[in-house]
């Protein structure tokens, strides 16, 4: 049995979080509790009032700029005269390996959804795609580096020239440098990992939003790909270094390595630190739009943690012997291992499938792969700290 399953429904990880309620199913909501979401939407209504307005203004302009978007119909008359939905479209970031590759080819498979292969390797997405034997014409790949804003901002005036609507968007793309002594940054000066794996994609998400919201198709999706690593309630989460955001001090410094940390919680570098911490900032992220978005949207925020898929590319500055070692100890001891097909299979359900369409919901999937609303850690599901995060988060990519 994979141990995140066995851990999880236990007292253990409940109690360790001091929490008090005893299953999965219970404790699936205790991040994005009833009074949590008053409170947020109270404090910073206003804000957003304006954010919105400002953030609307904008996109009408760059809308006016382009081509007008073609408006989709849902259904489509079929010769027989019966109604099928049109084709989904879906921007899955970094699908030019692993997860998001594998996500792609399971949903291309369906004949039911267009993939947008947001890459910032053109041509490695184009290999990837054939390499996988993805029909010609289920995919359209698109340049997309998350370590620039520019590039961000970009690829949407890209996409929005394209005409495509927006069904799902899939946050996916990573990187990991687990032996990195020094810090590396983005084109603006963000530490790497965070910068891209989270700055990156909160200001996808934030542009793309909008255009999520014009979709007409009936379950709007927006994932965010978490992981088992930045939750502390769980055992792989309490292998060293832990996740911890502390007082957000370097976050809100900007990470520059400068006059200020290169680390969220203001301390030294670490990589495999940064990466965890960029994970925790995903989830709080995916709860943080729920709290905001789901209500007045009907959009569907959710995050995961597909399994440990243990033979991606995310490993790849990791040292040799890791790599080698890393599979077999994930299959024989930990049995937390899955294979590229199986999560992209996992990914691409939560992309479509119409018994995930719950919001707010962070998904797990049990040894026989059932899925089930799993419980975050309590830093990943602190509203307080998800608003805060999201306040100096915006500041940092140009949005207040
Ligand atoms: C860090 O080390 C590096 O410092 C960092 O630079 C970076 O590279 C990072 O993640 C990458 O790794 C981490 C790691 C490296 O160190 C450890 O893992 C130390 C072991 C500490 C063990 C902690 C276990 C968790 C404790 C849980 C606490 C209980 C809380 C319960 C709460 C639950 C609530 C519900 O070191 C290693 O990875 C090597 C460790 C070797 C230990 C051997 C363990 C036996 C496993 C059997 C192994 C099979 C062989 C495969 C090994 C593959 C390597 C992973
Ligand atoms: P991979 O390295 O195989 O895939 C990561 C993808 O992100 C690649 O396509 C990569 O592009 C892309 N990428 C990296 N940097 C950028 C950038 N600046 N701009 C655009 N794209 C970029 O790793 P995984 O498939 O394992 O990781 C996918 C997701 O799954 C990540 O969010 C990761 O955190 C998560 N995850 C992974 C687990 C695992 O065990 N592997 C477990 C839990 C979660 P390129 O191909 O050009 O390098
Ligand atoms: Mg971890 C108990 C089960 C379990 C699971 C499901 C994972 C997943 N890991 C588990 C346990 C352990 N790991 C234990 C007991 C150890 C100590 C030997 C261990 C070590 C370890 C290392 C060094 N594990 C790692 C690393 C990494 O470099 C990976 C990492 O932290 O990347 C940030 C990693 C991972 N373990 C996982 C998963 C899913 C990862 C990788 C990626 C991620 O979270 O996205």
């Amino acid at each position: 049995m994979a141990l995140q399953a066995s851990f999880l429904p236990s007292a253990l990880s409940v109690h360790k979080e001091g929490k008090s309620s005893s299953g999965v199913k219970d404790t699936a909501f205790l991040g994005i509790s009833l009074s949590d979401h008053h409170k947020s939407d109270f404090s910073s209504a206003s804000l957003r009032t304006k954010q919105r307005s400002f953030e609307q203004k904008k996109l009408s302009i760059t809308r006016a700029q382009t081509t007008a978007v073609a408006s989709p119909s849902i259904n489509r008359a079929t010769s027989e005269g019966k109604k099928t939905l049109r084709k989904g479209t879906v921007v899955i970031t970094g699908a030019s390996s692993g997860l998001g590759l594998a996500t792609a080819k399971a949903l291309a498979d369906t004949g039911k959804w267009h993939i947008v292969m947001a890459c910032r390797d053109f041509l490695k997405a184009e290999r990837a795609a054939k390499s996988v034997g993805m029909a010609k014409d289920s995919y359209t790949v698109m340049h997309l580096d998350l370590a620039s804003l520019d590039s961000v901002r970009q690829f949407v005036h890209n996409f929005r020239r394209s005409d495509m609507p927006l069904d799902v968007l899939v946050c996916n793309a990573a990187v990991y440098f687990p032996t990195a002594r020094e810090p590396t940054f983005t084109a603006d000066g963000f530490e790497l990992s965070v910068g891209t794996n989270h700055l990156g994609h909160f200001l996808l998400a934030r542009l793309l939003l909008d255009d999520l919201n014009k979709s007409d198709y009936p379950s709007k999706r927006l994932v965010i790909v978490g992981s088992i690593t930045g939750n502390t309630n769980t055992l792989a989460g309490n292998v060293p270094p832990k996740a911890n955001l502390g007082d957000l001090r370097g976050l809100a410094g900007g990470l520059t390595g400068l006059n200020s940390s290169a680390m969220i919680d203001g301390k030294d570098f670490d990589g495999a630190k940064a990466y965890k911490d960029s994970k925790v900032c995903n989830m709080l992220m995916m709860q943080e739009f729920h709290r905001r978005y789901h209500e007045e949207t009907g959009i569907s925020f959710t995050s995961l943690y597909p399994g440990c898929i243990a033979t991606t590319g995310l490993f790849r500055e990791h040292i040799p012997l890791f790599r080698l070692l890393f599979p077999p100890f994930q299959k024989f001891v930990t049995k937390g291992f899955v294979s590229e097909a199986e999560s992209g299979k996992r990914l691409a359900q939560v992309v479509s499938d119409p018994s995930l369409t719950k919001s707010g919901v962070y998904w797990s999937w049990n040894k026989d792969s059932a899925s089930f609303e799993n419980q975050l850690s309590e830093e990943a599901s602190d509203a307080e700290k998800a608003r805060k995060v999201w306040e100096i988060s915006e500041k940092l990519v140009g949005l207040a």
